[in-house]
């Protein structure tokens, strides 16, 4: 039987939104009818799908209201399309807003529809610890049909911070493999001016605080004064001022190349040697899943859901959050040591397909969806 699955989710850059647009289209190639409900349209579709629908909310800036009721259109537009389409299923990523909208919504509608929701972490390790939230963050949980969340870190602090009663299963984030693969870029190291000879540390965020891009740059001065290298940042955000100023000041200027935002990460990826994820706050790092599918060592601090993706020793180092010299030595141990590196990706790739596929992962929410149908 095939289904109509609703998915809820913020689509703009940032790993939520990748994960529920990449399931969107894996379900739609399972042959499952599909219809976004955001505010603008998931952006890495790539393509058009004759079974994927978007609708988008509408946002009314009427000047009555001092914030745009965003919810309650939300909820309002999700009751409108499960009702006109016949949802089975509404799959909310993210309990706040999503849940609770998505709860608010099958009230209004006048079919009945299940609700799964996925805890990406922002909402809980960020707005979790605001007790103005809580309330509605757990009844979010609560009132799902099912509850995952992307890692074992993930469900352990949604305990802690939320105590839900509910059952949260922990689902993995996944990579497209025909997407993330190693492919042949090696043109763009000339082009952007990196020796054949150094070697390429790669990291990719939205330069918030909790990404602690600082030591990363820290880290970097470091791993160039022993090695020959080059920094690719990738990514904007909030912290971007700081950072560049802090690379202006350094002595490493001409080696940190600053890319902003982009697509075709794998492009990248592949020219790439060593990526650094040193957040403070992480409950899975798909970016570090994403380089490691296209055969690139990492090294990760040792937060959330960071160790269930890079294994100590096993396809990389996990670090002391803060401890750049640490970071910097393990960083130059990899780039020092081809056989070290060798093995990383080799184990990095083994991870991957094993723990992280694509096929795997769509089984598992298919399972989980399937199993609330014939609940009924
Ligand atoms: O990391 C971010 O700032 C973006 C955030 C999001 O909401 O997209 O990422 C969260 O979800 C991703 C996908 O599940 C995870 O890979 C990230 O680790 C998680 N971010 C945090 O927990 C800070």
């Amino acid at each position: 039987m095939k289904l109509k699955i609703g998915i809820v989710c913020y689509p703009t850059v940032g790993g939520s939104g990748v994960i529920a647009t990449e399931l969107g289209k894996m379900l739609a190639e399972r042959g499952h009818e599909i219809h976004f409900i955001s505010s603008s349209q998931p952006f890495r579709l790539r393509k058009i799908y004759h079974n994927i629908f978007y609708h988008q909310v509408e946002i009314n800036h009427y000047s009555v209201f001092q914030y745009p009721p965003y919810d309650i259109q939300l909820a309002s537009k999700i009751a409108e399309v499960a009702t006109r389409e016949n949802l089975d299923i509404l799959h909310a990523h993210y309990a706040i807003p999503h849940a609770v909208c998505a709860i608010m919504g099958r009230h209004m509608a006048t079919n009945d529809f299940k609700i799964v929701t996925t805890l990406h972490g922002t909402d809980i390790t960020v707005l979790g610890q605001d007790p103005s939230l809580t309330n509605a963050i757990r009844f979010g949980i609560e009132t799902s049909d099912r509850v995952t969340a992307v890692s074992k870190a993930l469900v352990e602090q949604t305990y802690d911070f939320i105590t839900p009663e509910k059952t949260i299963d922990t689902v993995y984030n996944f990579i497209d493999e025909r997407v993330y693969r190693k492919v042949d870029s090696q043109h763009l190291k000339a082009e952007f001016g990196i020796k054949q000879e150094e070697k390429v540390v790669i990291h990719v965020s939205n330069f918030r605080a909790v990404k602690r891009v600082e030591d990363v740059v820290k880290a970097f001065a470091k791993i160039h004064q022993e090695v020959p290298a080059k920094l690719l940042l990738v990514g904007d955000g909030p912290e971007m001022p700081k950072i560049t100023a802090l690379v202006r000041k350094s002595s490493i200027d001409s080696n940190v190349i600053f890319l902003g935002k982009q697509e075709n990460l794998e492009e990248l990826y592949s020219i790439s040697d060593l990526m650094l994820l040193l957040s403070e706050k992480e409950s899975f790092g798909l970016v570090a899943l994403e380089a490691m599918a296209c055969g690139v060592a990492c090294i990760g601090t040792n937060v959330g859901g960071i160790p269930e993706v890079i294994e100590d020793n096993v396809n990389g180092f996990i670090c002391p959050l803060g401890d750049v010299d640490e970071i910097a030595n393990k960083s130059i141990w990899i780039l020092k040591d081809p056989a070290l590196q060798h093995r990383f990706v080799e184990a990095g790739l083994k991870k991957v397909h094993f723990d992280f596929s694509s096929e795997k992962i769509v089984q598992q929410y298919e399972d989980i969806y399937y199993q609330l149908i014939e609940t009924e």
